[in-house]
């Protein structure tokens, strides 16, 4: 097993309902795919994904309405070192989607890393990664460390799942690096 070496992050992974959180955070943390009966997050969950040497605590929020208006998401989204916001690619109404990430948005300084990620990009009319950058994102992300990745997490063909996770998080940790560091410079 690969031993925890550097730092630790805090993370939430947020996004609405059914597009994917909990999966991506059952394949980051066991290396392989999560049961295609997962039931949806009450609350919340923490997984502990550890690559390239870091330990990222992956606090999964549930994204059920009930949950947004119960603000659970809060005081993790205040005190997070990053922010992963899901998205379901092949829906056409995005909604909600914008409501959470505004909500969030609101919660957290410039400069803390965001990575989006357009999960379910087996679906065959999954949108890409790009039209998210160029429509539902362009407003709401001026001025913010943010970067996108399309991925796949639970594939039910089983041939893709897990595809773009680690390189999405690898990255996603080298730019929590990035920021972590400019804080304590700035002390
Ligand atoms: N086709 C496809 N299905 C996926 C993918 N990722 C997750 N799913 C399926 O989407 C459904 C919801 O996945 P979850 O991981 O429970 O979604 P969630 O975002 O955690 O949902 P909440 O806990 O309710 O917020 C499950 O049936 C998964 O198998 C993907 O990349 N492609
Ligand atoms: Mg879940």
């Amino acid at each position: 097993m690969e031993l925890p070496s550097k730092t630790i992050y805090s993370v939430v992974l947020l996004g609405t309902s059914g597009v994917g959180k909990s999966s991506i955070a059952f394949y980051l943390e066991h290396g392989y795919p999560p049961p295609s009966n997962i039931r949806p997050t009450i609350a919340f969950g923490i997984s502990h994904v550890v690559l390239d040497g870091s330990v990222i605590s992956l606090i999964d929020v549930g994204g059920q309405r009930k949950f947004l208006d119960m603000r659970y998401h809060e005081r993790f989204v205040k005190n997070a070192d990053g922010l992963v916001f899901v998205i379901d690619s092949s829906r056409r109404d995005f909604k909600y989607d914008e409501q959470w990430l505004q909500d969030a948005l609101e919660l957290i300084s410039e400069n803390i890393p965001i990575l989006i990620i357009a999960n379910k990009q087996d679906l065959p009319n999954a949108l890409y990664p790009d039209f998210f950058k160029r429509h539902f994102l362009l407003q709401k992300l001026q001025k913010r460390n943010y970067f996108i990745f399309g991925t796949v997490a639970a594939d039910p063909g089983g041939i893709r799942s897990g595809e773009n996770l680690e390189s999405a998080f690898r990255y996603f940790i080298e730019q929590l690096e990035a920021s972590k560091q400019n804080i304590n410079y700035q002390k």
